[in-house]
C-alpha cells in the first residue's frame, strides 16, 4: 500500500511537471507587420522608425517586404514589450485613420 502511494505520487509529480512545461508562456514573440491596400508607405516607415527604433533603410526594407509578400517580421520581443508596441501601433493607426496592423506570433507557432 505504502509502495503504491509512493508510485502514484511519483507519477503525479511527473504529470504536473509535464503540464507546467506545456502551459508555460513562451519567452519570446515575433511581431509581424501585415500589408493592406490603404496605409501610405511613408506612414508605415514612420511607424517602424518611431515605435520600433528601426533606421530609415531597415524600415523601408520591412515595409516593402510586407507590401510585396503580404507580411514581414519586424522583430522578436518579450511578451510585455511586444504587446506594448502593438498597442502603440494600433493607437497611431487609429489616430491617423489607417488600417495598419501588426500581429503577435509565437516562434514556430501560430497567431497569438
Ligand atoms: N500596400 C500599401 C500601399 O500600397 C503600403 C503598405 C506597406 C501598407 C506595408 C502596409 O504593412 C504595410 N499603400
Amino acid at each position: 500500500m505504502a509502495e503504491r502511494n509512493i508510485k502514484r505520487s511519483d507519477r503525479d509529480g511527473e504529470l504536473l511537471t509535464e503540464r507546467r512545461a506545456r502551459l508555460k508562456r513562451p519567452d519570446m514573440y515575433m511581431i509581424v507587420l501585415l500589408n493592406d491596400d490603404y496605409t501610405p508607405r511613408e506612414f508605415v516607415v514612420w511607424v517602424l522608425m518611431r515605435i520600433f527604433y528601426k533606421g530609415q533603410e531597415e524600415s523601408t526594407r520591412i515595409m516593402l517586404e510586407a507590401h510585396t509578400a503580404g507580411r514581414s517580421t519586424v522583430g522578436v520581443y518579450t511578451y510585455d514589450v511586444a504587446t506594448t508596441k502593438i498597442a502603440q501601433v494600433d493607437k497611431l493607426a487609429k489616430e491617423y485613420e489607417h488600417p495598419l496592423k501588426c500581429i503577435l506570433e509565437v516562434e514556430g507557432g501560430g497567431e497569438y
